[in-house]
């Protein structure tokens, strides 16, 4: 079953930024992952797991877009004109794989940070994966009927929507009632990492609707992009204000290094 990147010609100028959007992306989750590692020890133990879980993200990234930029350079060949398609086919279904690992990452921090533990922390935890997978699987499968089949692609995305739903009913209740119990106004930053959430993640399904909404070279451009994008924000950026929100309520709960740590970027803990 074929994506629909392998439908297609390449001018020099669409082949080569496909390559530089996958590259920049290993690069920005390699340079994040020596971030996380240098300041997680300005966040005190009892969140320190947050920025850890980022750190098996940026991995994790790191390695799937390397692949995927090997892959879309061995599936492609230059005749001197345009970059050909050869018998090894470029998939994203590589991808979808990746997040089974990487989304219940993203969503055990965010539970983390929201000072969400023991009994609770597992149930939710278990809820969120549970409609994560779902719609992960379901939009796998929808993914491979891509090239034979848009009303398959469609019907797929429509089960993996309601689980995305599900998934962002919980993130938003949990976020918007736990807000009061974080410290050191960490409150303010958490509702911007709900909105960041909303934006990245919304990216994934657009790109999904590529082969629906723009089925050609230029579309398969715009998908790669989509994908940067939506890679960098919702992992990297987002691990970020993560982690310094695990730093602020460090620092509120009399964390010393998390204290120095904001004296130190003009962010004095309240
Ligand atoms: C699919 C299928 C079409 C419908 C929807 C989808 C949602 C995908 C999302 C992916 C998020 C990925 C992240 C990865 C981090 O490593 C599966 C494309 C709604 C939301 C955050």
């Amino acid at each position: 079953m074929k994506n629909i990147e392998s439908l297609f010609e390449y001018t020099v100028g669409q082949f080569e930024a496909i390559d530089h959007l996958l590259t920049m992306g290993v690069g920005a989750h390699l340079a994040a992952l020596v971030f996380f590692i240098l300041v997680s020890r300005f966040v005190a133990p009892k969140y320190r797991v947050a920025t850890a879980l980022s750190c098996i993200v940026m991995v994790s990234a790191g390695l799937i877009l390397f692949s995927q930029a090997t892959m879309w350079t061995d599936a492609f060949a230059f005749n001197g004109r345009v970059y050909e398609p050869t018998d090894l086919t470029f998939s994203n279904g590589y991808r979808y794989v990746n997040w089974m690992v990487t989304i219940p990452c993203l969503l055990t921090q965010l539970l983390i940070v929201l000072n969400i533990r023991g009994a609770a922390l597992f149930k939710t935890a278990a809820a969120l994966i549970f409609f994560a997978w779902g719609m992960i699987i379901t939009g796998y499968v929808g993914q491979l009927y891509e090239v034979e089949s848009i009303d398959q692609l469609l019907v797929w995305g429509a089960i993996s929507t309601a689980f995305f739903v599900a998934m962002n009913w919980i993130v938003g209740t949990k976020i918007f009632t736990s807000r009061k119990t974080m410290l050191g106004g960490a409150g303010s930053t958490i509702t911007k990492v709900f909105w960041l959430m909303m934006f990245a993640w919304t990216l994934y399904p657009i790109a999904y609707l590529i082969p629906w909404i723009a089925n050609s070279a230029e579309g398969v451009v715009w998908r790669q992009l989509l994908f940067t994008i939506a890679d960098i924000s919702s992992k990297a950026v987002y691990g970020l204000m993560i982690t310094y929100i695990a730093i602020k309520q460090s620092a509120a709960s009399g964390y010393i290094p998390a204290q120095q740590m904001l004296n130190l970027i003009g962010q004095d803990s309240v």
